[in-house]
């Protein structure tokens, strides 16, 4: 008997898959289940499966100086590994730590270094895939996912669509095969779960990589050139991609100003806000305002800032966050004093009341012509904007392309050059501000995290002199794009 079936025997009896009626997470009934999860408590299992793993990756000569194991049951699976072949590891935590340094990846690397990912079971690839963004934030690379399961749902055609290639140890369908000939399993459930199976998979391009496609140089290209074809994109050429007005005009803007430089301009009187605006209008391609902290906000103050935006030739964005039931945020947007939706070309929600937030905004903002950004992550310590909610996040963008042009975050969400990704949180040296606030670099944030715009406040205005302050986060913002595009 050979080692693929032995394996899958001993699967079979400890119940580590399992056949008859399960409902799954997502609601749908299933007539297999895996609960891959009890494989540590069989030595001789979890054993035998380091070693295929490890023998899958050699198979198709993957290199990686480092491990890292999907959360939580490919961890044990990843160090195992990791000890018997003398391999440094990673640890992906699932949520960041809320104090400390807020690392989601724990252990020593260098960025750069190759990763290569361990996971029990791919579905759809989700898993792997958030893994992998995880990863690519502290600048670990990764080309390489082994599976001990993959259930044949397109999981695999979709990473592939990423440019991460999936080895598996199994296919269910091998499984099934292995199993009706070792006469544990009725011909009527393996036809019931091949079906299963079929019905239920996943397209293989996600969303986002269709339209990063579509930039591709031809139909030769590799799947890990289309992952790099936002990458490449210089600003003009991702302004004609774009569709939405307001997103060509940014980037237009950025290409002409030679500048991805967002001033934040937090202080708290209308003179104060029009003079910096227009010292630093030279320098900017968007000026960030919250003007509920305006102490004499007045409608002739939208009036001069407009002048100003049109003489400087920036955007104006309202970081007004928006965050309630799309029936509230639209009066938020439209009314009160402040009417945001008359004078700011972009605004942002958070994504937390799910979509009908966007959808209430974009009611107001659709016909006027403005857009929005959503907050996929903060730059604050302890923020619950990580994992599942970030990805949450994107998919909404996702489906609302036509109001949602991009997001405030601190790392690259998608690879589709259509949307903007904005990072808060920049200072021209790292460290914090005693409130929770964490600056990143520009070098770091445009150049190592791809990220297109750098929202700077305090760097800019405290500074003693804003104008040259400005000029100075301007010419590193946009040496750093240099930087990255030519990467
Ligand atoms: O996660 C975030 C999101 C935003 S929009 N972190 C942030 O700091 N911001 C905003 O960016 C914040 O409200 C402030 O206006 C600006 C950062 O200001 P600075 O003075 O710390 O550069």
């Amino acid at each position: 008997m050979d080692r693929i079936t032995k394996l899958v025997l001993r699967l079979y009896e400890v119940e580590a898959v399992k056949f008859g009626n399960f409902k799954l997470k997502s609601g749908i009934m299933s007539p297999v289940y895996f609960d891959l999860r009890v494989m540590v408590s069989y030595p001789d299992i979890m054993d035998e499966t380091a070693e295929l793993l490890w023998e899958i990756a050699e198979k198709n000569n993957v290199k990686s100086s480092v491990l890292c194991g999907v959360p939580y049951t490919a961890l044990p699976l990843s160090t195992l590994m990791a000890v018997k072949q003398n391999k440094p590891m990673v640890i992906r935590r699932k949520e960041a730590k809320d104090y400390g340094t807020k690392k989601m990846i724990e252990g020593v690397f260098t960025a750069g270094d190759n990763c290569l990912i361990i996971e029990d079971v791919v579905t759809s690839g989700s898993s792997v895939w958030e893994t992998v963004q995880s990863l690519d934030t502290v600048g670990l690379k990764v080309t390489d996912a082994v599976v001990l399961v993959d259930r044949g749902q397109g999981g695999s055609e979709r990473l592939k669509n990423q440019g991460i290639s999936l080895h598996s140890v199994i296919t269910l369908p091998k499984i099934l095969e292995i199993l009706c000939e070792q006469g544990k399993l009725e011909e009527s459930v393996v036809k019931e779960t091949e079906k299963f199976i079929q019905e239920n998979s996943f397209s293989a391009a996600a969303p986002t990589q269709q339209a990063a496609e579509k930039t591709s140089s031809g139909d030769n290209a590799t799947s890990n050139e289309k992952k790099r074809a936002r990458k490449c994109l210089c600003y003009s050429s991702r302004a004609d991609i774009c569709e939405h007005p307001l997103a060509k005009q940014l980037f237009n803007i950025m290409e002409q100003k030679k500048s991805n430089l967002a001033f934040s301009v937090d202080v708290t009187t209308c003179a104060e806000l029009l003079k910096l605006a227009d010292q630093v209008g030279p320098n900017i391609c968007m000026l960030k305002t919250h003007v509920d902290i305006l102490e004499d906000f007045n409608q002739d103050f939208v009036k001069s800032l407009q002048e100003l935006a049109e003489k400087h030739n920036f955007l104006i964005f309202e970081d007004r966050k928006f965050a309630d039931i799309g029936n509230t945020v639209k009066h938020q947007y439209n009314s009160g004093v402040y009417k945001i939706s008359d004078w700011a070309h972009i605004v942002n929600a958070h994504t937390v009341p799910g979509s009908g937030v966007i959808k209430g905004l974009q009611e107001v903002g659709g016909s006027k012509g403005r857009a929005c950004l959503l907050i996929g992550q903060m730059s604050s310590a302890g923020n619950l904007a990580t994992g599942e909610y970030t990805s949450a996040t994107v998919k909404m963008a996702e489906e609302h392309a036509d109001f949602v042009i991009g997001f405030i975050c601190t790392s690259t969400l998608t690879s589709d050059p259509k949307f903007i990704h904005m990072t808060p949180g920049v200072k021209l040296s790292q460290g914090g501000d005693g409130l929770g606030q964490q600056y990143l670099t520009p070098d770091e944030v445009i150049g190592n995290r791809g990220t297109d715009i750098i929202i700077v406040g305090r760097g800019i205005y405290k500074a003693a002199d804003p104008a040259k302050a400005a000029q100075e986060y301007q010419t590193a913002g946009y040496a750093a794009y240099e930087k990255w595009i030519a990467s």
